[in-house]
């Protein structure tokens, strides 16, 4: 049989799941393995019918008017294109414990969680077999970058949640007219079901939730959860397939926003920049002169310069918090009447309102992600009930933003100037360092980042964690690995972006923030000045720190504020012990990761015999002020 035999017999196959108008979208796609694909799927989870996504504003409407209609999202009273979804109280955040990569043959990846393929398989199939009956089964074909962009990667999510489809069409681009105009394009595959769903509308199995990931076939299964990073495929499940391709292709894919910081004149440089969830990245993200994403990229070597595209053209971001004074765009957006957005795990008031922490007058009685929710209630051992959840979201898009950089569209990229990194870290690195080079920055920025857990994670708020490049819970290959990509990609680079380490955390004695929530705005455009050449710094054991004047005079410029001598000292002091511990928890960190390469302990040994040094000549704790400029 040829191949026109081959698709006319799976579409006849098909047909029994679609009415007439799906099967005629289905049809048009002339990707053979998809086909086939999702005749596997149909055949396994049997669907009561199937809707195909196209860039139709029908089909878009289509798929918010069941959402409603399903109770998977309820619309507040004051717009109409405003819905909250409700997770459920036990579905809250991304599931580390049973998040696993398939591998062959027990083969282990350090600190990555992994299932034997055949079994996880095995099990997998059977959860799924038959999940979808009575239900609608709902494909999205979609672009993970610019369209035509050779960066671009391509999926496909397959779920029976219109939450899902419904965030996937406002994060990312439709792009079913590609797959019907293009046979031959690689593509990742998502399967999700919310499984059984209880009278609130919560999964009802959880203690049969699973998120099995399987690299070598570019698929990842997603079963009895709905929480948008458990789910949306493109969203975060997408990184592990994408780390692994680019490790075999020598390029990155990050957990990073990319920015643009104006510098004098007209002058535009861009960073990229890696945080755990909760420390401050989306504010960045925010508080620079233009965004390109903030989220993911994907980095690659054009002619020898790096260059970044954002794959997504929405945003998940946190909610909690969210006020007029201190977040006024995002505000406006979330309050907007204009606006499409899906809030997820918030108050939605018995009169209609979204109500969330951070609004500006206190929240009535209403429904939220643990049920019916009056002030001062409390759960079974109690615990007062938050009336939003700490990890809360919105999913709205980028395009909203006023700063919204146009490059976002290019198919090339950005120009990726500097990386920052940056953790919640109440004592050891200053609010801004640049490292001497590539692979410095590479080892003691990114892959030693350190941060207090917050709660995107199921689990204890607040522990202290080791999660390299912010990307310890998204990875498919072993930290050593991904450090050694890292190494690669640098050195074959012409023009290496400079990385830089930020913290906005640091605390006095008594525990109070040293730093105001604005202040990272200096720190950018200290940056931006330094990947230009524009100003010197101050040479610490550790890296490159800025000379006092420079950072008064910014903040002056910025912040119309003062920045006293006193504060830049209690700042930027070097503080030996702490460093030197860091160090050595790093270490053996990597000591026990088989594929660390050799170059990561030559350079912690190096930043180790300087920090000793150091301490020789100026004691535990470095005055800035005692330092020689660069
Ligand atoms: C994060 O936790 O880093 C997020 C949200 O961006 S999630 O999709 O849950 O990963
Ligand atoms: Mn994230």
């Amino acid at each position: 049989m040829n191949r026109t035999d081959n698709k006319k017999l799976v579409l006849e196959k098909l047909s029994k799941y679609m009415d007439d108008v799906n099967l005629e979208k289905i049809s048009r796609i002339n990707n053979y393995e998809l086909l086939k694909w999702i005749l596997e799927v149909v055949e396994l989870v049997r669907p009561r019918k199937v809707f195909v996504v196209t860039e139709n504003p029908e089909d878009l409407e289509y798929i918010r008017r069941v959402a409603v209609e399903r109770k998977e999202e309820y619309p507040s009273k004051y717009n109409p294109r405003h819905t909250v979804h409700m997770d459920g109280p036990r579905d809250l955040a991304r599931d580390r414990e049973n998040t696993r990569i398939l591998v062959t043959g027990y083969a282990k990846i350090p600190m990555i969680n992994t299932k034997e393929k055949m079994e996880g398989l095995a099990e997998i199939r059977e959860v799924l077999k038959g999940i979808m009956e009575n239900k609608e089964m709902f494909i999205g074909l979609y672009c993970f970058g610019p369209k035509n962009s050779p960066f671009s990667l391509y999926g496909v999510q397959v779920t029976d949640s219109a939450y899902v489809i419904h965030s996937s069409n406002i994060l990312y681009r439709i792009c079913y007219d590609v797959f019907t105009t293009r046979n031959n394009i690689q593509f990742m595959r998502f399967l999700h079901s919310a499984g059984e769903r209880d009278e609130n509308g919560w999964s009802r199995n959880i203690h049969k939730r699973r998120i099995y990931i399987d690299p070598e076939e570019n698929i990842v299964y997603s079963v009895n959860t709905q929480y948008a990073g458990n789910t949306v495929g493109l969203k975060k499940l997408s990184l592990r397939l994408c780390v692994y391709k680019g490790y075999r292709e020598s390029w990155l894919c990050e957990h990073m926003f990319i920015i643009g910081v104006k510098g004098p004149g007209d002058r535009i440089s861009y960073f990229t920049g890696a945080f755990p969830a909760g420390c401050g990245k989306t504010s960045t993200a925010l508080i620079a002169d233009t965004v390109v994403g903030d989220d993911l990229a994907i980095i690659r070597n054009v002619n020898g310069e790096a260059r970044a595209i954002n794959p997504e053209i929405g945003m998940f971001g946190i909610i909690d918090g969210v006020n007029p004074r201190d977040d006024p765009e995002i505000y406006e957006i979330l309050t907007s009447r204009e606006t499409e957005v899906i809030f997820a795990n918030v108050l939605l008031t018995d009169d209609g309102d979204i109500w969330w922490n951070g609004k500006p007058y206190p929240p009535k009685p209403g429904i939220n992600y643990a049920g019916r929710w009056t002030p001062g209630m409390s759960d079974e051992n109690g615990v007062e009930i938050p009336p939003s959840h700490p990890n809360g979201r919105f999913t709205t898009s980028i395009f909203y933003l006023k700063r919204v950089d146009p490059r976002i569209e290019d198919p090339l990229g950005v120009p990726v100037k500097g990386m920052i990194f940056g953790g919640r870290d109440p004592d050891t690195w200053v609010p801004v360092e640049e490292s001497f080079d590539w692979d410095h920055g590479i080892v003691t920025k990114g892959a030693s980042l350190e941060s207090e857990r917050t709660a995107a994670v199921l689990g204890q708020v607040g522990k202290m964690e080791f999660n390299p490049f912010a990307m310890l819970d998204f990875l498919s290959i072993s930290p050593g690995a991904f450090v050694e990509l890292h190494f690669r990609f640098g050195k074959l680079l012409r023009e290496k972006p400079r990385i830089f380490g930020v913290n906005y955390f640091i605390r006095d004695e008594n525990g109070k923030y040293l730093t105001d929530k604005t202040d990272k705005l200096v720190w950018l455009k200290w940056m931006e000045l330094r990947v230009n050449n524009d100003v010197e710094a101050i040479e610490t054991p550790t890296g490159l720190i800025p000379i006092y004047g420079d950072l008064a005079e910014l903040f002056g410029k910025y912040l119309n504020k003062e920045f006293s001598e006193t504060l830049y000292i209690k700042l930027f002091s070097t503080r030996i012990s702490k460093h030197l511990e860091k160090i050595e928890r790093i270490w053996k960190i990597y000591e026990a990761i088989n594929d660390t390469p050799r170059k990561l302990f030559e350079i912690l040994m190096w930043q180790k015999k300087r920090l000793e040094d150091a301490r020789m000549k100026h004691g535990d704790v470095i005055n800035p002020f005692s330092l020689d400029r660069k």
